[in-house]
């Protein structure tokens, strides 16, 4: 469980890390996993509904940006977040009622592994209130050195920012029109098995991984069932899939969020990297 310390850093900072949830054994397999959706990735020329490729993908040595959904890939992401200790978590933070809303491994292989410009996922999916959050689970070490995700400090207590240039969605925040400090982070480091919690307001992003480290971390993003897309549910059947514990519920809870609609198109589609891969300005480079 948290401890009311660190449910205070949640709250304070927008996010806050945690120590030892995911034990050795499970790490294992997770890594295992993640070594044999790599070796089934030699197959894949273009990005598909599994893969985000590198630019520098080939099939004698593939590189990946993501799997996406790994919760569908291998039961072990699935298990994983509905299990103890990060259950008990979820539910000091979300209530009893809990809906995954998507998985996601960022693999960032050693040598130029592709970060992600500063953003808020809330921008890409606002929902009927704000109860909603990610966890990242370190499956190695995360140090300064090997692109850890950063989070800026206290940012989810901040507007919701425009994610749109030129008339398009395109995934992240200018760092040239929206001035914010950027220089005051929380880098989410640790030892393999812990995790962060950020709350979806929170503004973060990473660099490159420029190190010999690999730096695969594994995002899962949670909400409050009584929270639905404002974007619709196209498949209810689906959408209920994805409770993780408690019950849902057809009467969503609504409260004053800011929204920015409408989300228009990005000229790129199938992940962030893609999104963003038409930017003209970058902070990370
Ligand atoms: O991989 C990272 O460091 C950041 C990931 C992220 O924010 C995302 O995938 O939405």
């Amino acid at each position: 469980m948290l401890t009311q310390q660190q449910i205070d850093a949640f709250q304070r900072d927008g996010v806050v890390l945690v120590e030892h949830v995911a034990d050795e054994a499970t790490l294992r397999v997770m890594r295992a996993a993640l070594a044999e959706l790599v070796v089934q990735s030699a197959l894949v020329t273009r990005h598909n509904e599994i893969y985000d490729l590198e630019p520098t993908h080939t099939s004698a040595t593939p590189r990946l940006r993501r799997i996406k959904q790994p919760h569908r890939h291998h039961p072990v992401f699935w298990d994983f977040a509905r299990s103890e200790p990060l259950l008990g978590m979820l539910m000091q933070l979300l209530g009893p009622n809990i809906r995954m809303h998507n998985s996601k491994l960022n693999v960032k292989f050693p040598d130029g592994g592709t970060g992600v410009e500063w953003h808020q996922d809330w921008a890409f999916h606002p929902h009927t209130n704000a109860s909603l959050l990610a966890i990242g689970l370190m499956l190695e070490d995360c140090t300064l050195e090997n692109g850890p995700m950063l989070v800026l400090r206290g940012s989810h207590k901040g507007p919701v920012h425009d994610h749109n240039a030129d008339g398009r969605f395109c995934g992240a925040i200018d760092p040239e029109s929206v001035r914010l400090d950027y220089e005051d982070s929380i880098a989410c480091i640790g030892k393999a098995g812990a995790i962060s919690i950020h709350h979806a307001f929170a503004v973060h992003g990473s660099a490159n991984n420029t190190s010999a480290f690999p730096r695969p971390l594994l995002l899962y993003e949670f909400m409050a069932a009584d929270a639905w897309p404002l974007a619709g549910v196209k498949d209810l059947e689906e959408f209920d899939s994805r409770m993780i514990c408690g019950e849902t519920t057809y009467s969503p809870r609504l409260e004053a969020v800011q929204v920015k609609l409408p989300l228009p198109e990005a000229e790129n589609l199938g992940s962030i990297y893609e999104n963003q891969a038409a930017l003209k300005r970058r902070y990370f480079g």
